[in-house]
């Protein structure tokens, strides 16, 4: 069975190439870690989680053009995607919680580990900015709920009140039934998670998320935690996930991805065997994706997921890509 890799022809600042057509990923490819994904590829490269992430990359991409850092990049590029208000799963733009609230959870990692994180924070457009201030400016590493919002308030960050009608009517509907089901990637899927590296093997990544629609109110996810929804080790890589984050967050699903790398495993192998692993934990998976993405230090980077339908954009100097990830299995049309 071949799965397809959606190939886009896009310019980009300083590229040499081009890359046009398709490609076909084989399943054995996979299997034998030989798939194209995990060859190495010098910096600069950055990858993010879902379609959006291609507005997110061309973002991170010019802020490395421009001579910005890679933690410049990665904030950045998601704080595109936070500010589109028509996204459903990020930024004030998200689904509320099943008391109509939106609430944020984002955080952010470097080369050397020091890391910041926000969760269930309102009102405010950039959690990821929250978080990367939480990171530079205090000695701790997450502040939560009203006093993160505190805290943002006290050092600059403005609140933002957004109604948006087509999201209050959803909840309304919803809270006739008042059934929590995620659905795989039909709901929930547009969390953006980011990993890059610059041209000199600096890495960093990202991660921001309004979390699953209709969530208890106070609900965290993985996102905003390291070692779950994202981890960086510059002696190793990066990670980050998707999908359902109690899954991800059982697993300390990033670290895991991260660590088998350490011990050898090709990218996507890593991704693949933390899959593997919440798989075996959850026999009933029915509607409960989860996606996990990966860099390694020298550039290679791969993907997988429990269903089929998960993508990520990846930036490299031949040019921009939405590339479909490997998974365990195949949900029914
Ligand atoms: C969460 N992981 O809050 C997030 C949701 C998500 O794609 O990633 N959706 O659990």
């Amino acid at each position: 069975m071949n799965d397809r890799r959606g190939f886009i022809k896009l310019g980009l600042a300083g590229t040499a190439a081009l890359v046009t057509g398709c490609i076909t990923r084989q399943e054995d490819e996979a299997t034998s870690g030989q798939a194209a994904a995990t060859l190495a590829i010098p910096g600069p490269i950055v990858l993010s989680t879902w379609k959006h992430g291609l507005p997110a990359n061309a973002k991170a991409w010019e802020v490395l053009g421009q001579g910005g850092s890679v933690l410049d990049a990665v904030e950045q590029g998601v704080a595109v995607v936070e500010s589109d208000l028509t996204n459903r799963s990020v930024g004030l733009g998200g689904m509320p919680d099943r008391d109509g609230r939106v609430t944020l959870d984002a955080c952010i990692q470097d080369h050397g580990g020091r890391a910041g994180a926000v969760a269930f924070v309102q009102r405010f457009e950039h959690p990821i900015s929250i978080a990367r201030a939480i990171m530079e400016r205090t000695p701790h590493v997450m502040l939560v709920g009203a006093g993160a919002e505190r805290w943002a308030l006290e050092n600059g960050f403005t609140p933002r009140d957004v109604e948006i009608p087509e999201v209050r009517k959803a909840w309304n509907d919803w809270l006739k039934e008042s059934r929590y089901q995620p659905v795989a990637n039909i709901e929930n899927h547009d969390t953006i998670g980011m990993i890059a590296m610059d041209a000199s093997g600096q890495l960093a990544g990202s991660c921001t998320t309004s979390g699953m629609a209709y969530k208890v109110h106070g609900r965290v996810g993985d996102s905003p935690i390291i070692g779950a929804g994202l981890f960086v080790d510059g002696e190793v890589g990066a990670a980050c996930a998707t999908g359902v984050g109690e899954l991800v967050i059982r697993t300390a699903g990033s670290h895991t991805v991260v660590e088998l790398m350490r011990h050898g495993r090709s990218p996507e192998e890593a991704c693949r065997e933390a899959v593997r692993r919440i798989v075996k934990q959850n026999p009933q998976l029915e509607g409960m994706q989860v996606g996990f993405l990966a860099l390694r230090k020298d550039g290679a980077h791969g993907a997988w997921s429990v269903f089929n339908g998960f993508n990520y954009a990846l930036n490299t100097t031949a040019g921009e890509q939405l590339v479909d990830a490997g998974h365990d299995r195949t949900l029914k049309a």
